[in-house]
């Protein structure tokens, strides 16, 4: 159903009315316990979503928009397999993959735990080999590094967990990315890398994406180049991949495959054999601690009432934001060094799910459905975009992210840190009024004439919502449990959009329309299929490159 005809959301339209005046200050001064009514306690995380522009009655209000949306039934058709990514027919089953419990998982009547623990077992006995050096390379030495070749959901993944776990290393691997098909990426890595000592894991579900695979041919020939021979390929590659004939066609024989499976979307494959990376950077235990925090993640998110259960509660207050008081953008500050990457992670995971305009049933939508989402680490972004979030005109709703115990606990850096991350959800809630600039002014001894001119300059409104997630310690259990939530909460809001959350026509399109055009920039003739701007384009670049 779409969101616009449930009763609920006339009745939300109705209570914006009335809060939309409301200050938050003024919800903190009426009620002495709202940070234990809006905050929720769960394993190692302390979820505090008392900053936010909502009473009791929001709350039970957005429960029941959640509740007419039929959320619970959805929450359980996904985790038991249905083909609920109708565009693609296609289960989305990757919570099978972090399964910790002794639970079947059933698609179309089969168990797919069998072949999860399969590939699992796989990982593990690569990773401990390249580790102890009883894989070696086709000179007899132990591997050094690893190169994942991989784009979108086979990268941003991987990428981002490596960075945030860079403490966790195992010590002897160093670990690289390469994505992008301009040649600068792969070309800088291979610069600083040596032929004999490397390893390349090639990450595509489809195998036939045109930049990974560029960048593989690319890999393959500096390896060859080096004098390797054609049998040592085998190795040197191995491929994350469904697809069994175009790893063999490339050169990688099946025994150096780590599959995966259709129902696995690509942005949620981080789990999966994409995770091998992961694996070999930081080991497979941690790895394996990953997982099992996601599961205790997946377990409160299946069976927590609505009510205090933190990916539902974090997707309800982003509807709220997007549809009843039009904010289109929401940003995510973790205030950690280790999680410089986690926002871009998250812009795929988000933008590319919730970034639809018709509902399942393929009606265009009368109402908005995901926000842009963007962020970078605290301190550095108080020092860029904070002051448009303090004092600009759009209201910005944001996630802050910290950890109680630092893993580099240096001197007073932490304290300044977390002091730093205190005082702007405060600022952002609390603003600064009238009265207390024009004291903070004469206090500096200015003049009242002075003050007056200064005074619409110096005002904050305040009253800016924020979510904090602060978390005892980066572990790779909290790590785990902490994406687990933000893939829960895009669930969430694309049930409540009614959209399909699991599909990306948006990226196929690029997929194609580079494919069209490449055969014309060879070309001597002077192009004039497309319109004229393209036109131009092309042939100004034919004549000059
Ligand atoms: C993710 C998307 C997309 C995909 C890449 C790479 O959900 O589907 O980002 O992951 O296009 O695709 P391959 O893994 O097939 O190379």
């Amino acid at each position: 159903m779409l969101m616009s005809k449930t009763e609920s959301y006339e009745k939300l339209k109705n209570h914006f009315n009335f809060l939309k005046g409301v200050h938050l200050r003024e919800l903190f001064a009426e009620d002495a316990d709202r940070f234990e009514r809006f905050s929720i306690r769960w394993e190692q995380f302390l979820f505090d979503y008392s900053k936010n522009l909502i009473t009791s009655e929001s709350l039970d209000l957005l429960v029941g928009l959640a509740r007419e949306a039929n959320l619970s039934q959805k929450i359980e058709a996904q985790f038991k397999g249905e083909k609920i990514n109708i565009t693609e027919n296609r289960a989305v089953l990757h919570t099978a993959l972090r399964n910790r419990s002794d639970e079947p998982v059933y698609f179309e009547g089969v168990d797919v735990m069998p072949g999860i623990r399969k590939v699992l077992e796989q990982m593990q006995l690569f990773t401990n080999n390249i580790h102890s050096g009883k894989l070696r390379s086709y000179t007899d030495k132990t591997f050094t590094d690893v190169v994942n070749i991989g784009i979108g959901g086979s990268d941003l993944g991987p990428k981002m967990v490596c960075s945030a776990l860079k403490k966790y290393a195992y010590g002897k691997i160093n670990i690289h990315f390469v994505s992008n098909v301009d040649a600068t990426d792969i070309e800088e890595t291979l610069r600083k890398l040596n032929p004999e000592t490397t390893l390349f894991v090639i990450a595509s579900k489809t195998f036939t994406t045109w930049e990974t695979l560029t960048n593989a041919n690319t890999a393959k020939s500096w390896f060859l180049n080096s004098g390797a021979s054609k049998a040592d390929i085998a190795k040197h590659f191995v491929a994350l991949s469904t697809n069994h004939k175009a790893c063999n066609e490339f050169g990688i024989p099946n025994e150096n495959m780590f599959e995966f499976w259709d129902w696995v979307g690509g942005r949620f494959s981080l789990w999966s054999a994409i995770g091998l990376p992961i694996a070999l950077y930081i080991g497979f235990d941690n790895f394996e601690e990953m997982l099992n925090g996601v599961y205790k993640m997946d377990t409160h998110f299946r069976n927590t009432p609505f009510e205090q259960n933190i990916p539902v509660l974090m997707a309800l207050l982003g509807v709220w934001y997007v549809n009843f008081w039009e904010f289109d953008s929401h940003a995510v500050i973790p205030y950690d060094q280790y999680l410089e990457r986690f926002s871009e992670f998250l812009q795929q995971l988000d933008m590319e799910s919730n970034g639809k305009r018709v509902s399942r049933d393929g009606v265009e939508l009368d109402y908005a459905t995901g926000p842009v989402i963007w962020g970078t680490i605290g301190t550095n972004s108080q020092h860029s975009f904070f002051q448009l979030m303090h004092q600009g005109t759009a209201t910005i709703p944001a996630d802050f992210i910290a950890f109680a115990q630092s893993l580099n606990p240096t001197a007073e850096h932490h304290n300044i840190l977390m002091s730093n991350f205190f005082a702007q959800t405060e600022a952002m809630m609390m603003g600064k009024n009238a009265d207390e600039v024009k004291l903070e002014l004469s206090a500096a001894n200015l003049s009242e004439s002075e003050i007056n001119k200064l005074l619409p300059h110096k005002l904050f409104p305040g009253n800016k919502p924020t979510n904090t997630l602060l978390i005892d310690k980066l572990t790779p259990e909290t790590l785990g449990m902490l994406i687990a939530i933000y893939e829960h909460k895009v669930f969430v809001q694309g049930a409540i959009w009614d959209v399909n959350s699991y599909d990306q026509w948006g990226v196929e399109l690029g997929k194609q329309l580079a494919k069209s055009i490449y055969p014309e920039l060879d070309n001597k003739v002077k192009t004039e299929s497309h319109d004229g701007s393209t036109n131009g384009l092309i042939n100004h670049y034919n004549s000059i490159r």
